[in-house]
């Protein structure tokens, strides 16, 4: 059977819900996978190690990431990600420096500059789309903690060559959430992409 990983992120900055796990929370089951499900801190060391943690006791075929970028109107498939931490304070109130200090860091201080994700991309948007699902490619997942997590994983199934199906979802903010926002989409939207992207990962 295969393996699935999925992960949303706990909730972050002013937000009291992150979407992200909520709706890996609603994605059911799925004849001959095997979903895991995961949530993820939004913090510097805590998400990497959470996440490479379970990806050696799991041992998935896929990891499926998935985080919330407030604002945006579509789900993105993300396609890489950069081998940057940004200078931006988490949720312990930690910058990604080693003495505290606001500035940036390498995610990999040997690793390559950035990594392309390894799920089969149009395969995924072409059956969103399929479903009147707004979604689109995304060539860069920011410099926070979902850039980071697509990075680690990435450049973790480089060493282990084991050739993972891996890549990272951002979803818009959720109607249920954020009633008044005018770019948030239904959950049940969120949910279904999700489990698409399970099935053509
Ligand atoms: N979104 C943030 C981190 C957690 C999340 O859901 C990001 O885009 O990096």
């Amino acid at each position: 059977m295969k393996k699935v990983l999925l992960t949303g992120f706990e909730p972050f900055g002013a937000k009291k819900y992150n979407p992200s796990y909520e709706a890996v929370l609603g994605v059911g089951d799925i004849d001959g996978i095997e979903i895991k499900k995961l949530c993820l801190p939004v913090t510097w060391d805590g998400a990497p190690e959470k996440l490479t943690r379970e990806i050696d006791e799991f041992d998935p075929d896929a990891v499926i990431m998935c985080g919330l970028a407030s604002g945006q109107r579509e789900i993105s498939v993300e396609r890489v990600g950069v081998n940057v931490c940004g200078a931006i304070k988490d949720n312990a109130g930690n910058y990604p420096s080693e003495d505290g200090a606001p500035c940036e860091r390498y995610i990999s201080p040997d690793g390559a500059d950035a990594y392309f994700s390894t799920f089969d991309h149009r395969k995924m948007l072409d059956a969103m789309k399929m479903e009147d699902i707004p979604a689109s490619y995304s060539f860069s997942a920011g410099t926070y903690i979902c850039n980071l997590v697509l990075y680690t994983a990435l450049e973790k199934d480089r060493r282990d060559g084991r050739g993972r199906k891996m890549g990272f979802i951002h979803v818009p903010d959720a109607k249920e959430f954020e009633p008044g926002s005018a770019s948030a989409i239904s959950l049940k939207t969120a949910i279904r992409a999700l489990e698409i992207a399970i099935v053509n990962c």
